[in-house]
Parts: C-alpha cells; structure tokens; sequence
C-alpha cells in the first residue's frame, strides 16, 4: 500500500506501463498521483486517459498540453503541427473525456505533499497557491470554459498583482501554476526561456526561499533531468518524451524507480 508520484507521460503509454510492472503496482491498494501533461506530443494519448480515467485510487493536476488540448478540443484553438492530439479528437469518447480533464485541479495536496505541473512561485505559499488555483478551476468546471480557452494563451502579465481582474488574472494564475520555469525574486515570468540556461536576471523558481513546510512534487522542465537542488522540491519530468526516461517517486520511502523510453522510429 503505497503512494507513487509519476512525471509527465505525454502520451508514453508503454513506458507507463513498463514504470507500473517495475514497482509492482497493485491498482487494489496503491495510490498514482500524475503531475500532468498526460497527453500531447506522444503517441498513445488515448490508451493513457483510459487507463488513468480506469483508476480509483488516483489523484491528478493539470498541465499547460492537458490545456491545450481542451483549447483545441472545444475549438478555441487549431493544432500544431508538433501536436499529437488526433487520437483523442477523433475517438467517440471526446466528450467524456471533456467532461472529466475539466473538473481537474491545477494543484493537489495532503498534508506532506503538494503537486503542481510547472511551479509555485515563492511569492505565493502553498495555501494561496491553493486559492487562485481554486479560481481558475470554477471557471474550467463552469458553464463558460470555452470562454477562458480562448484567452488563455499569452505570455502577460508577465507578475501577479493582487489587483488583477478578469482573464489576465485567470491567465497569469494558469501560467504561473502550468508553465512556469524562470522568474524573479518578486515572481516575475520569464516564459520563453527553457534550457539549463537561465536569462540574465531570472532563476529557476524553485531556487527561492520559501517558508513552505510542504514537500512540493512538480513536472514540465525535462531540460533539468530531475534536479532542482532543493531536498523538498522535486522534479519528476525526466524526459520520455524526448526520448529519455519516465520516472516515479515512491512517497512513502521517497524512493525513485524510472523506465528508459521505448526507441521509436520517427
Ligand atoms: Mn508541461
């Protein structure tokens, strides 16, 4: 009976299930928390959301391509040519599947842990986090989710004020909580930026002090290979996509198992 953490499987479901024989995964009394990006650039979206929608012990957050593909899904955007998305547009289970990606949260937690796709920035505890978070969960669960889809996209605000209103409120909360890598001090984005580079006068957010006493459990920033040099903040996206690894965190023991990507002729 344990409690397994899992990085962004972007469609990766044969090395899902690879990750899930080499742990032993017992459906009837484990627990697999996802930090989002379920789908999108991989191949295999569809058998992914069947399998995670087939769980009951599960919890999971929502990523910038599990957004995305709702934008694209409720038309406010087309694909990219680097989207993978057909599978899941073109399967009879859309709606359904509509239904049940929109009632995700961004963030989840207990009373160790919290799990966010992109980040918290310092200037926010997990609480607050918590809360704007909450704001843009009613209006994805509401009745005018199509609305937010279609300005949700955008790079501004680029800071969080306690004064901001209507969808660039919405929008900054979602790219701090799904999107975000480098910032400053005082929580300003830089979104353009994503190597082991870091732009002059930004860091990684995770580099700031913070008062949290939580463990934080986050994906989306394959370039650092799972490391953040934060004991309590742990990054899980090691890559699969690209062709690296996917890896899990036991919580319970904080003991990680990770798979190599299957070699896909492309
Ligand atoms: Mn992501």
């Amino acid at each position: 009976m344990s409690t397994y953490a899992i990085g962004d499987i972007q469609g990766c479901f044969d090395e899902l299930e690879q990750l899930l024989t080499l742990f032993n995964f017992d459906p009837t009394t484990d627990d697999l928390w996802f930090v989002g990006d379920l789908i999108n650039r991989g191949p295999k979206n569809l058998e992914t959301l069947n399998f995670v929608m087939s769980l009951e012990r599960t919890r999971v957050v929502l990523g910038n391509h599990d957004l995305h593909f709702l934008a694209v899904a409720s038309g406010a955007r087309t694909q990219s040519r680097s989207d993978t998305l057909d599978d899941l547009i073109r399967s009879d289970q859309l709606p359904e599947i509509i239904e049940w990606m929109r009632h995700l949260p961004l963030i989840y937690s207990d009373a160790n842990w919290v799990m966010v796709h992109a980040g918290i920035p310092s200037i926010w505890d997990v609480e607050k986090a918590a809360t704007h978070a909450r704001e843009v969960e009613s209006t994805l669960s509401g009745n005018h989710f199509m609305e937010f889809f279609k300005h949700m996209y955008g790079n501004s605000p680029a800071i969080w004020d306690d004064n901001l209103t209507s969808w660039d409120r919405l929008r900054v909360i979602t790219n701090y909580l799904t999107r975000l890598r480098y910032c400053t001090a005082s929580g300003e984005m830089n979104l353009t930026a994503k190597d082991k580079i870091q732009p002059p006068g930004y860091s990684p957010w995770f580099s700031f002090p913070r008062r949290d006493s939580k463990q934080i459990l986050f994906g989306h920033w394959a370039a650092i290979g799972g490391t953040t040099g934060q004991k309590n903040i742990i990054a899980l996206d090691t890559g699969c996509v690209w062709g690296r690894e996917l890896t899990a965190l036991r919580l319970d023991d904080r003991r990680f198992f990770s798979v190599s990507a299957v070699k896909r002729n492309s």
